[in-house]
């Protein structure tokens, strides 16, 4: 069983800045975080991988089509605009869950809107990067079920 982790725009920045919002940790411990939850959900496979574009994203959930079995995304600035990655999400219908660092439904009014979740059956927010095991977690169940 394969799942795929996306992230989007600036989440290779991690750590560098802004560390009371999305801690101190860096996109590598998010990768490590992902390879290590997968295995232990006992996914065979998870590919973690990060764009700054939306249209790479897009051919990214496309390429997946047959290929995985289970999608985490974390489109960050694109959840709040992008009607593109909703409907790759939908075109695909590879079961996802939606991911956020932070607790954004605390936060400005702009990232109160997700396009994204519209195609996913499950949103974690605020758990920090453990939140991405923990998608990963929700992931496998859903998948055996
Ligand atoms: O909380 C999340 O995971 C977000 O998806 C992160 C996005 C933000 O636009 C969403 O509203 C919520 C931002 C990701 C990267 O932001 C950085 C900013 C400064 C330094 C490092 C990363």
């Amino acid at each position: 069983m394969k799942a795929l982790v996306i992230n989007g725009p600036n989440l290779n920045m991690l750590g560098i800045r802004e560390p009371g919002i999305y801690g101190s940790d860096n996109y590598d411990c998010l990768v490590q975080i992902c390879q290590e939850a997968g295995a232990a959900q006992g996914f065979d496979e998870v590919e973690v991988f990060q764009s700054n574009h939306e249209g790479s994203i897009v051919d990214k959930i496309q390429e997946a089509y047959g290929k995985v079995d289970g999608i985490v995304i974390n489109p960050a600035a694109y959840t709040h605009t992008s009607v593109a990655i909703l409907d790759a999400l939908k075109a695909v219908a590879i079961p996802a869950v939606e991911v956020h660092i932070s607790a954004v439904e605390t936060r400005e009014d702009f990232r109160q809107v997700s396009y994204a979740r519209l195609a996913c059956f499950a949103t974690i927010t605020g758990e920090g990067l453990q939140g991405y095991a923990h998608a990963l977690e929700l992931l496998k169940e859903h998948l055996e079920k």
